[in-house]
């Protein structure tokens, strides 16, 4: 033992290849200084090869000095890539970090290797061989096994196939999808989301697709990123995610064997994206996939081969938004989510490509965390979260990609809706795998416990219905869900259908103040100590520009405000905000109750199809029309109408003097800010008292019968209920018939 126990300690605290090797963050501001970068590195720790996009890279020591005496700016993320790979080497072979959470599984307190995933998978099979089948899928160019858990109640059920590790050094990535494999396993029968995801879709993961190159990173090079090929020229390794067979060989490919981006010599030409793309080409029911990656916080959606966007854009972004939004409600961390041409960079014959445009799946790659501080090297204590958060991702993209169309509901979903009145509800339907035609979309409604009943919605066009939800009594429920119906089956919003429906409280509103702008009830459109040059604010029928909307949201109406109104045909930065701050401010509003909601609709757009900079539009509620407090500071550059409520109460002490305003602002330079706000309101909402609830709290009980019976034979006041100027037998029958059950 004793030889063997010593070589591994020594190869535990040897030295690494990467001694004195720094990570550097730069944005090369033209083609010299991106070739300067170039020939100073030969790894790139993000591949952007075009000026003006953040690259990483990792320097020798002497590169580092090199670069210095370029003059070119940059950033250090890693001042020593050895120190820390030597941290990481001596911590896993004294065992790993214990996780220190407990409870938790072992398995997911540090980084496993081949072995490790392998044992955890086969004790998955073994805990639920009713639900669970290992299979392997291929045989790596060393000789491998490329492994695959399928969990699946029914053959029959559509399958989602989930892979991780194309690149070696991303161990991120695999512990991602081990957590996975777990929480489905583990939760199938037990958790109720699981349970459901499980009854409707087949689950593939695929954890490691490069074991070689895994291997290889867990021995001498920590930082292998490609698989173990020997290429002709003697360099080793092809980059298995520029080996799919779709748009293979173009742009953000390299053709040199020895580069970290190499093609290789022909699509599919190695046996790992054999591997996987024959799990794919065997199972023709696999809908959607999720390729992991690691790092940069991104969730990317086809295409990677060219900046263009795909045909079900729409359906991408949603669904990417909606991961994103999964991700943050978890663990606050914040994920970019876009198209990879336009928000990383090109990269083709990557895998999605090839799963979108050969497959036709809804396919995503998701970059793991962090973004740059530990980037592959990651610190242990962010396994916990990364896994956690894309857990809920996964759970999302579970979900929605089971379904032939993502059903998604631009104006929101209302958390009241005016009793005694049907609402409508803005629903827009896209067809997701396969991309089916859609055929039917109703909407399905229930007030309190009574039967939901369908109400079929109206085609707007592009994509987009609308429905009502049916009056309802004060106070009551209403229970709705939709239903779209496809050439390729029916999907439901929300998932769950009428087991688990959104809900809406019928409650009669009141409005202290409610303006369309259709005609003017006294804004003020430019206050003393604005400094915009153009884009002031103006009430218009607006023209619609890119960056602009070209019509308000009101169905009825045509009028809204804008920052400066378009010119027809005019340029994406015809009458933007330019120079400084508009502010748009409100007459005095009736700010009394504490309980009113002050609504709008908003439009916000900074630098619509570019990248939005740090410009962005606060809006503000004062109670004096002195001291301001922020409701919102709107930078996301959303482009379209949202509608935005807040609670008085919230922000400020009740005040029969308030006041909002909306400050567009251009700051930044060179952006296209333009904003819009229409149907502007403050509401108040609730249900009257019931009779006799002398004591308002919205009950009739043995509190306001003893009120009553306190009062008994008085003149008049309040427990005079039937108003007859006495209290007594007919009051208390007022109060019965009204006793809350
Ligand atoms: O470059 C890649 O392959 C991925 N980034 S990484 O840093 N993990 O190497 C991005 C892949 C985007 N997907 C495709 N281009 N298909
Ligand atoms: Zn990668």
């Amino acid at each position: 033992m004793f030889p063997i126990v010593s070589l591994l300690a020594s190869a535990a605290f040897a030295q690494t290849p990467y001694e004195g090797h720094s990570v550097v963050r730069l944005v090369p501001r033209d083609h010299r200084e991106l070739r300067t970068l170039l020939a100073l590195t030969d790894d790139l720790w993000s591949h952007a090869a075009a000026p003006g996009l953040k690259v990483d890279a990792r320097l020798t020591p002497e590169a580092m000095r090199a670069l210095e005496r370029t003059g070119i700016r940059f950033e250090t993320l890693i001042a020593d890539v050895g120190a820390v790979v030597r941290a990481e080497r001596e911590r896993l072979a004294a065992g790993g970090a214990d996780g220190g959470v407990a409870g938790g599984d072992p398995f997911f307190a540090d980084f496993r290797d081949l072995a490790a995933i392998d044992t955890k998978l086969q004790d998955l099979a073994a805990a639920r061989p009713d639900l669970v089948t290992l299979e392997t899928i291929g045989t790596s160019i060393e000789g491998r096994p490329i492994r695959a858990i399928r969990i699946s109640r029914d053959p029959a059920l559509p399958a989602i196939a989930l892979n991780c590790t194309q690149h070696a050094r991303e161990w991120i990535s695999p512990m991602v999808g081990m957590a996975i494999a777990d929480a489905l396993v583990d939760g199938e029968g037990s958790d109720p989301r699981v349970t459901a995801i499980l009854s409707r879709v087949e689950v593939w993961v695929i954890p490691v697709v490069n074991p070689d190159g895994y291997a290889h990173s867990w021995g001498p090079e920590r930082l292998w990123r490609k698989n173990r090929r020997v290429n002709s020229d003697g360099s080793i390794g092809v980059d298995l995610n520029r080996n799919w067979g779709y748009q293979w060989g173009g742009a953000g490919a390299s053709t040199v064997p020895s580069n970290d981006t190499y093609r290789g010599t022909a699509p599919f030409s190695e046996p790992e994206s054999q591997a996987l793309r024959d799990l794919h080409l065997a199972r023709p029911d696999i809908v959607a996939s999720i390729d992991f990656h690691s790092y940069g916080q991104l969730i990317l959606s086809p295409w990677g081969y060219t900046t263009a966007a795909n045909p079900q854009a729409a359906m991408f972004g949603e669904l990417g938004n909606r991961m994103k939004a999964a991700i943050a409600a978890e663990t606050q961390a914040n994920y970019t989510s876009g198209p990879i041409g336009s928000t990383l960079y090109l990269a083709s014959g990557g895998m999605v490509d090839w799963a979108y445009g050969e497959r036709g799946q809804v396919s995503y790659t998701i970059e793991l965390r962090d973004l740059g501080q530990g980037g592959f090297v990651l610190p242990v204590a962010q396994i916990e979260p990364t896994v956690r958060e894309n857990l809920a991702a996964t759970f999302e993209f579970l979900e929605s990609a089971s379904q032939p169309a993502v059903v998604a509901f631009p104006l929101g979903r209302p958390a009241t809706v005016p009793a005694d009145v049907a609402t409508a509800v803005r629903i827009a339907a896209y067809p997701s795998w396969g991309s089916p035609s859609i055929t039917g979309v109703t909407l399905y409604a229930r007030i309190a416990d009574g039967e939901f009943t369908p109400v079929p919605a109206t085609g707007l066009g592009g994509g987009a219905w609308t429905a009502d939800l049916p009056a309802a009594p004060c106070g009551a429920t209403v229970g709705w869900y939709v239903r779209v119906e496809t050439s390729a089956g029916a999907a439901t919003a929300p998932f769950a259908g009428a087991a688990s429906p959104f809900t809406a409280t019928a409650v009669e509103q009141s409005l202290a103040f409610d303006d369309d702008f259709e005609s003017d009830l006294g804004w003020t459109a430019g206050v003393a100590g604005d400094t915009a040059t153009s884009g002031q604010w103006v009430r218009v029928d607006p023209v619609g520009t890119a960056a602009q909307p070209e019509n308000d949201v009101s169905t009825d109406g045509t009028r809204c405000f804008v920052t400066g109104q378009g010119a027809v045909g005019g340029a994406i930065g015809a009458a933007d905000v330019d120079g400084g701050v508009t502010t748009l401010l409100s007459p005095v509003l009736d700010l009394s109750n504490p309980d009113a909601t002050i609504r709008f609709a908003r439009w916000y757009s900074n630098n619509q199809g570019g990248a939005p900079n740090s410009d962005s539009m606060p809006i503000e509620v004062s109670r004096d029309g002195a001291t301001w407090v922020q409701l919102e500071n709107v930078s996301q550059n959303a482009g379209t109408w949202v509608e935005r409520s807040f609670r008085v109460g919230d922000f400020i002490l009740p005040s029969s003097s308030g006041r909002v305003r909306f400050r567009a602002q251009d700051l930044g330079t060179g952006s296209v800010v333009e904003a819009a706000i229409d149907e502007f309101r403050v509401v108040s909402e609730g249900c009257p008292a019931p009779p006799g609830d002398l004591n308002g709290d919205g009950r009739v009980d043995a509190a306001d019968l003893a009120l009553l019976l306190a009062a008994w034979a008085a003149t008049g006041g309040p427990a005079d209920l039937d108003g007859n100027g006495v209290v007594e037998a007919g009051d208390l029958a007022v109060l019965l018939a009204s006793w809350t059950a």
